[in-house]
């Protein structure tokens, strides 16, 4: 297999974008589309701060490379959740974020916030106490971490927090919320959410990018990321809509980028539009401040009630 670029050893192939690059022209090729993807939406100029959401796997650490390496000015933060389940996992996660800071001096720094020694209690001590069983710890652990999140990056100052979705990510969720008619989550499900009484903006990097790029690009950059899945995520319903995207795309080479630009740019030019209904109202939490839909407390406050 040769690269479209160079005529060199091609190491991947990019059937929806009809390329295959050496590692050379992908890395590239994976900055100036970032590059690009930044730009076009208007996520941020270089002299914004932005705070890049770090779990320690590969989307999250190659977007943090990525974007030190354009000039960006990027710091990171880890939400140490104590997900252990006999994997060391939120350890191991840490470790991971840790090494690519130590890779990336004098540039890279992290916060990290512990969520049993700051808060009291882990993602799996809480899902014990407030839900029986392991089925909503994923919902939990959401909450609290937009909640961690809106906080650091309003204490930073931040122009915009910064994750690791890629286009699986994305296109998995527009199915799911298509099959249900979710118009609500369509209406908000975008590469860029604007800030909105007290909730930080929220941008997407790498959303041209199938999943599989990303870990290219991650791979042939050195960079060590943490292969195993969080213990909470086998088995989930995004998992399932993922397997079935990619069946359809390994017999039309596109299917996901297309149903996720097209659903962009429908919306965009008012093909599809969402009505007022799908607004929501956000007003502060009586204890912590920050913006809710809930009326007097917000969500995470009555976690720990
Ligand atoms: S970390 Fe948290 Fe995810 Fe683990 S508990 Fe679920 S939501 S799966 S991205
Ligand atoms: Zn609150």
């Amino acid at each position: 297999m040769k690269c479209t670029r160079c005529g060199g050893v091609a190491v991947i192939q990019m059937r929806q974008h009809r390329l295959q690059l050496c590692e050379q022209d992908f890395i590239e090729w994976f900055t100036a589309m970032t590059r690009r993807t930044v730009d076009e939406f208007r996520m941020f100029t270089v002299t914004d701060p932005v705070l890049v959401a770090v779990s320690g796997g590969k989307d999250s650490l190659g977007l943090w490379d990525v974007l030190l390496r354009l000039g960006y000015e990027a710091e990171g933060v880890y939400i140490h959740l104590g997900i252990d389940e006999g994997l060391a996992y939120s350890d191991r996660s840490l470790e991971m974020c840790r090494a690519f800071v130590a890779q990336h001096q004098p540039q890279a720094r992290l916060h990290v916030v512990d969520l049993g020694q700051q808060y009291g209690q882990t993602i799996p001590q809480l899902a014990r106490t407030k839900t029986r069983g392991r089925g909503k710890a994923c919902a939990l652990c959401g909450l609290v971490k937009r909640h961690i999140m809106n906080r650091v990056a309003r204490e930073r100052g931040v122009a915009a927090i910064a994750t690791g979705h890629n286009l699986d990510d994305e296109v998995a969720v527009l199915m799911q919320n298509t099959l249900h008619w979710q118009t609500g989550y369509l209406a908000r499900q975008a590469p860029v959410l604007e800030e909105q009484d007290g909730l930080a903006r929220k941008v997407k990097p790498l959303v041209r990018f199938y999943e599989r790029e990303t870990a290219a690009y991650t791979l042939i950059r050195g960079i060590d990321y943490i292969y195993d899945e969080c213990p909470f995520a086998r088995g989930s319903t995004t998992n399932r809509y993922k397997e079935v995207l990619n069946e359809l795309e390994r017999h039309s080479p596109g299917t996901k980028q297309q149903f996720y630009l097209q659903f962009l740019r429908a919306r965009e030019s008012g093909r599809i539009a969402f009505g007022e209904a799908e607004r929501v109202r956000l007003q502060p939490c009586r204890r912590c401040g920050q913006p809710t839909t809930a009326g007097d407390l917000c969500a995470f406050c009555r976690l720990w009630e």
